[in-house]
């Protein structure tokens, strides 16, 4: 292969517009550089239309543009967040909206149209977006250090603040704003509660200011027991009076700081955080004594469904049980912040039973984009396929048609607030994310919180013209091996809907055997497989632990059944026989081997995808996307005996000849 000189291997220098870039990944995708300062006018100023016009000026390539606020019918149709494009790029274009964060997101739509070489000739759009509230969840913790974070330390530096000012807040809320991203929740859902002293809310004040001229408002996430902890009461009872009268003033303390503060998150009585039900009271009852203090500010109050706890009831089912009897009760400014799937971001998970189930309480979805159960930073895993079969799964709640999406954007159920989250996967490292391809995640989240129709090819396209090269010797076959990705994900590491069999802890690499006798039963891998000498997989069906009647006919009934169950989900919701006939044929554990192996040789063919780019790449990415990619075939692989030996001492079938070999032994890989 050929190989560069060392100088280049550390700066790509890019000649554009006569400006000389390195590419270390720290744009992003806003890479374009001009030294043409394009004509822009603007009917009204203020800081958010100064961002938009920069951002004009120093990239638009065509005719003057005009940035009109007009408070029409037509305009305030679309929204806070919608604009019109009208005009053509040769004469003159029209960007309209009823808001300055309006013509905003119009600005950026004009240059992302530019950067992936799809103006038309004549301009005639109009776009608003399908969530009111687009955010992201930071798990960042005080001392800088990420739960789950796999790009370096937090971006917030807390002990410079509010004095010294990184350039990044703005970089990235600039970056947030080119997707469409409105909201960032700053800090860990298992939440310190010092974040809401005056000293760290003056802290909090600084970046909300640096935020706001993108449109991104801070909201934060709270810890339930702060009025005990932080107020010095005896208690942190949701009906004490003194508690309510004690949020009532923090809440006033911030909006005096922070006057368009967003609200909170709140994780409550999961996973040992506190929360109402310490005093035998419900989780209705702690979110609306958060959403009361909220309310007259227009704050929204965001309390997560990730409840459950190690009884004998199947961990899938928990979060229904305790919030279906609560439907109805919550006030008109909570949102229930619901996973994608019933147990915890797996690489593929049926979606969560709660959707739809509750009727009369607004429901909001929360993807993680940190990869958490998907390879760290370490693997090239694209995300938006997986976000995408979430919002497009049929819940059947509202009759057929009633997908996630519809029925959290507001189509289905009006709603006060539409929203959605997502957990975010950037650190301080140079390029945001760690990999050069996890930056996509982030975008793709942005873009289908924008607009859920958009296809992940369409997303794929879009990201790759902006953050490598429009040249179609690249775009084809990278967007094929991104669009491929997850899937392969889900065969080297947990196929036929398999789950939960990550190492104890760090969730990385394999550990199908995990079994602690003192540990809680529900984080172990042995709860989720089953494994026995008759086959493998949870028995959810209702001869089982009877999760499928969570869902709505008829996927009750489909998944119930081992013959109309969706084969990706069969060991989700069946306990399956290893000589079970699958529709490929093949017998459980044939495909079984056959999956693990086709991931890994996915993987493989993405090695040698990437290698033939080379000339297209610049140095620094090609080398570090190789060397990843080098680690995830190693991973894949282990992944792949590991699952295969291990089940394979309960099946004692043999590995079907024509799949490679293992190339490890069980007992080294157990140590
Ligand atoms: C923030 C999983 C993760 C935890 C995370 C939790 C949550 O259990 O492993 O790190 O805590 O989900 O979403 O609250």
């Amino acid at each position: 292969m050929k190989r560069r000189t060392a100088i280049l291997s550390i700066w790509m220098l890019v000649a554009a517009g006569g400006i000389l870039h390195a590419e270390d990944g720290s744009r992003l995708w806003l890479r374009t550089d001009t030294t043409a300062q394009a004509q822009v006018i603007a009917n009204q100023q203020s800081a958010t239309v100064a961002v938009a016009k920069k951002e004009l000026q120093t990239q638009w390539q065509g005719a003057p543009v005009q940035l009109k606020i007009a408070r029409t019918a037509a305009t305030r149709a679309l929204g806070d967040d919608g604009y019109t494009l009208a005009g053509s790029p040769q004469t003159s274009v029209t960007i309209t909206a009823a808001t300055e964060k309006g013509l905003l997101y119009g600005a950026y739509h004009l240059l992302r149209l530019q950067d992936t070489q799809s103006l038309p000739a004549v301009l005639d759009m109009a776009e608003s977006p399908k969530y009111a509230r687009r955010i992201l969840n930071h798990w960042d913790n005080l001392d800088r250090s990420i739960e789950r974070g796999y790009a370096g330390r937090s971006l917030w530096e807390w002990e410079k603040l509010p004095g010294e000012i990184s350039p990044r807040y703005a970089e990235y809320a600039r970056a947030n704003a080119s997707i469409g991203i409105n909201g960032s929740v700053l800090n860990n859902v298992n939440a310190n509660p010092l974040i809401l002293t005056n000293e760290y809310l003056i802290k909090v004040k600084t970046i909300a200011d640096i935020f706001r001229p993108y449109g991104v408002k801070v909201y934060l996430s709270i810890h339930f027991a702060a009025p005990k902890t932080l107020g010095g009461l005896p208690d942190a009872d949701p009906l004490n009076k003194e508690v309510i009268q004690w949020w009532k003033d923090k809440v006033k303390e911030i909006y005096a700081l922070i006057p368009d503060f967003g609200g909170f998150l709140v994780k409550a009585n999961s996973e040992g955080q506190s929360g109402p039900q310490d005093y035998g009271r419900t989780h209705a009852d702690g979110a609306n004594l958060l959403a009361d203090a909220l309310k007259p500010y227009h704050g929204i109050l965001m309390w997560r469904a990730f409840v459950y706890n190690p009884t004998k009831e199947d961990r899938a089912k928990q979060a229904y049980q305790e919030f279906v009897p609560l439907d109805g009760q919550f006030r008109d400014n909570v949102m229930i912040q619901i996973k994608n799937g019933p147990i915890d971001f797996q690489p593929r998970e049926p979606f969560s039973p709660l959707f739809g189930a509750l009727q009369h309480t607004q429901e909001m979805i929360e993807f993680q984009i940190t990869q958490e159960y998907l390879g760290f930073s370490n693997h090239l895993v694209y995300l938006a396929p997986l976000f995408k079969e979430t919002l497009d799964s049929d819940t059947y709640a509202d009759g057929q048609g009633s997908t996630v999406a519809k029925i959290t954007d507001g189509t289905l159920r009006p709603a006060q607030v539409t929203a959605i989250a997502g957990v975010a996967n950037t650190g301080d490292s140079v390029n945001w994310c760690g990999h050069p391809f996890a930056q996509a995640n982030w975008y793709a989240f942005g873009r289908l919180a924008w607009n859920h129709e958009l296809t992940p090819e369409q997303i794929a396209d879009e990201w790759l013209r902006m953050t490598f090269t429009s040249d179609e010797n690249f775009i084809r076959p990278v967007k094929e091996m991104m669009l491929a990705s997850r899937e392969a994900c889900v065969d080297y590491m947990m196929p036929i809907g398999l789950h939960h069999l990550f190492s104890f802890h760090v969730h990385y690499g394999p550990e199908p055997w995990g079994y602690f006798p003192d540990g809680r039963p529900d984080w172990m891998p042995v709860y989720y497989h089953r494994a026995d000498s008759i086959g493998v997989g949870f028995d959810r069906t209702e001869a089982g632990s009877n999760a499928v009647s969570q869902y709505f006919s008829p996927l009750h009934e489909q998944f119930n059944d081992i013959k109309t169950c969706d084969e990706r989900l069969l060991l989700w919701f069946h306990h399956v026989p290893w000589t079970y006939t699958l529709q490929s044929g093949n017998t459980l554990w044939d495909e079984l081997c056959y999956r693990y192996d086709r991931g890994v040789q996915e993987v493989r063919d993405f090695q040698k995808t990437w290698d033939r780019l080379e000339p297209y790449v610049d140095a620094e990415r090609f080398a570090v996307v190789q060397s990843k990619l080098r680690v995830q075939a190693r991973d894949a692989v282990w992944w792949k005996d590991a699952c295969l030996l291990y089940f394979q001492t309960f099946s004692k079938l043999p590995i079907p000849y024509d799949i490679e070999r293992p190339v490890h032994q069980l007992d080294d890989l157990k140590k």
